[in-house]
């Protein structure tokens, strides 16, 4: 079979790309591994920058998320048994984040694909790219049954995510890798209890960061900074909440709400960017072509403005025949990638506690949380950052 262009990953850099070409007149098919249920299962994320938020509205897909996400205007900084709040509306010019779970991101945008006649090949085994330095790429695939697939198209987008074939496809000596591997985790947690907080708390404390975040007035999301090889069986129930209490409390005696535990998982902490994000006729999107971690909330908001710019210059190459912003893709997204990238760094340097960490470097990451939420300057600094950089 023929498209125009090829997608691989069903993730939110690809739904969303396939959906603002379709909105363009542009065909897409996108091959995906898992099936839709498993993909409309994985918990994710749950921070959506104002642009997110708005790019989903425009494109028909943000009824749900409008109804049932939950507008936050500040963050809260707990450092030193006391809080101090970002106004991010307040330093801003009005702009807010949206919480919202990422599957339910996934889950408006594959209905809403569907619906508008999109092509999800989902359970899409094998799939490998071919001839990307010719005019004529092609996607292969093996469906459940058994039988190959080709797809011939005028250009692949590789937006499989960190484990993908894109970017190993892309021969190494002409991609620059830069990586940074932090030396802790996130041990995140699902608990049936109401929300602790109005708004997000990101705590600091000697005995490591903490993140008191939700998903609904029932269903709380938290993490706790823990060894990258922390076991999820070595943590009981118990344990988690003395954990929880003892780093989060303050000199007022505030406590986390508690409830049943009904997820547990590990996730490593790593920043990568791999440049430039294109190959011949392959384009990187979102994780496949950089990971951040996730304190500052960034890595499906970059899937999201990647998708855009993406789009952009295939719509000028489709429509107006037009290829400079498609050769101005990798340079343009890299631009707003490495900011985010700082960002995220910057925000996990700021409230982590590293191994071998003494009073005199906690001394120094209390005094930047001090500087951060008392100077107007710092504070917009983190606000603008965190709602969100123009996509441009
Ligand atoms: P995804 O979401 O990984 O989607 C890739 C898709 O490609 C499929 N795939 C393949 N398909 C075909 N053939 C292959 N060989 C394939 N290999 C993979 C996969 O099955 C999948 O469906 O990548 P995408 O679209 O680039 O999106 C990136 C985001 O998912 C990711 O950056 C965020 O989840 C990161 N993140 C957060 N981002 C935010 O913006 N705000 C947050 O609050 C936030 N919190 C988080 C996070 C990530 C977390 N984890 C689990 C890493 C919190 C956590 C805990
Ligand atoms: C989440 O709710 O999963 C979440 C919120 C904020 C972050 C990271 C994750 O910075």
């Amino acid at each position: 079979m023929r498209t125009q262009v090829a997608i691989i990953g069903a993730g939110p850099a690809g739904l969303l790309l396939s959906h603002i070409l379709h909105l363009n007149g542009i065909e897409s098919v996108i091959v995906e591994k898992q099936s839709r249920s498993s993909i409309e299962e994985i918990i994710k994320a749950g921070v959506l920058e104002q642009g997110t938020v708005d790019l989903l509205n425009e494109i028909g897909a943000g009824s749900r998320m409008m109804s049932e996400g939950l507008r936050h205007e500040g963050i809260v900084l707990r450092y030193d048994g006391r809080d101090a709040r970002i106004d991010l509306a307040a330093l801003t010019g009005g702009k807010a984040v949206k919480i919202y779970a990422q599957h339910d991101v996934i889950k408006d945008l594959v209905k809403v694909r569907l619906e508008t006649g999109g092509d999800i090949r989902f359970d899409a085994f094998d799939v490998s790219v071919h001839d990307i330095d010719s005019k004529a790429p092609k996607v292969r695939y093996r469906s459940a049954d058994g039988s190959i697939h080709e797809i011939d198209c005028d250009f692949v987008a590789g937006c499989d995510g960190t484990q993908g074939i894109s970017r190993p496809s892309i021969p190494k000596d002409t991609l620059n890798v830069y990586e940074r591997l932090y030396p802790f985790g996130w041990f995140g947690i699902l608990c049936e209890a109401p929300p602790s907080s109005d708004e997000l708390i990101y705590s600091m404390s000697k005995r490591g960061f903490v993140l008191v975040s939700t998903r609904s007035p029932q269903v709380q999301r938290m993490y706790f900074q823990c060894s990258p090889t922390e076991k999820v069986d070595e943590w009981s129930d118990d344990r988690i909440w003395a954990e929880f209490r003892a780093r989060l409390a303050t000199r007022d005696g505030w406590e986390p709400k508690e409830g049943k535990i009904f997820s547990k998982a590990v996730i490593g902490m790593r920043s990568l960017v791999v440049e430039p994000m294109r190959h011949g006729r392959m384009f990187l999107a979102g994780d496949s072509a950089h990971v951040v971690p996730p304190t500052g909330a960034k890595g499906l908001n970059l899937a999201a403005s990647d998708a855009q710019l993406l789009a952009r210059g295939l719509v000028a190459h489709y429509k107006k025949r037009d290829d400079e912003l498609l050769d101005r893709y990798s340079e343009t997204a890299l631009r707003r990638v490495w900011k985010a990238t700082r960002f995220s760094w910057w925000m996990t340097s700021m409230m982590h506690t590293f191994p071998g960490s003494d009073a005199f470097q906690h001394r120094l990451q209390v005094a930047e949380l001090d500087y951060v939420t008392s100077s107007q300057a710092a504070s917009t600094a983190l606000a603008e950052n965190y709602v969100g950089l123009p996509l441009e």
